[in-house]
């Protein structure tokens, strides 16, 4: 049996905006994944600029920040076997004009910024990224149990 995991998922702010939450959160369930976790949050610069910390030195650092707090996004904590690489396959490429038909960035994401969702690439900032977003409370388990 695969291994059982955690991963974190975003519905981005143009995707929210387009009112196309519902048909993302409806692939999930019917990937077979579970959403362990779910709240709708409008990102703060702070909260936008510490979670993607990571590419601060990129060039296009300060216009994600921007369209990250430009509207409400909702923030989920999925679960699964191989909830990591299947809910990577489910977004597609992270370019939504390379995503394929069929997957949520090729059809609900605009280009490689506005593309509609995000998603844990390891096991190790999955559970950052869950952390960062949720208590204890709210994600039943603590995620170091995994
Ligand atoms: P992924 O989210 O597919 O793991 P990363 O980690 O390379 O992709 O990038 C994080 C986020 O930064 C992407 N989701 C995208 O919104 C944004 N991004 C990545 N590359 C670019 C770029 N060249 N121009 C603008 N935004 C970018």
């Amino acid at each position: 049996m695969a291994e059982v995991q955690r991963t974190f998922a975003i519905i981005k702010p143009d995707a929210v905006a387009k009112k196309a939450a519902g048909a993302i959160i409806q692939r999930i369930e019917e990937n077979g994944l579970e959403i362990v976790a779910m709240k709708r949050l409008q990102m703060t610069e702070q909260l936008a600029q510490g979670f993607y910390a990571v590419h601060k030195e990129r060039p296009f650092f300060g216009d994600l920040v921007k369209f990250m707090t430009s509207g409400p996004v909702v923030v989920l904590c999925l679960q699964g076997e191989n909830a990591i690489q299947r809910w990577r396959d489910l977004m597609g490429p992270t370019n939504s004009e390379e995503a394929p038909e069929g997957t949520i960035r090729g059809d609900f994401g605009t280009d490689v910024e506005q593309n509609a969702s995000h998603g844990s690439d390891a096991p190790e900032t999955a559970k950052v990224e869950i952390g960062y977003f949720f208590n204890a409370t709210e994600i039943g388990v603590p995620t170091e149990a995994l």
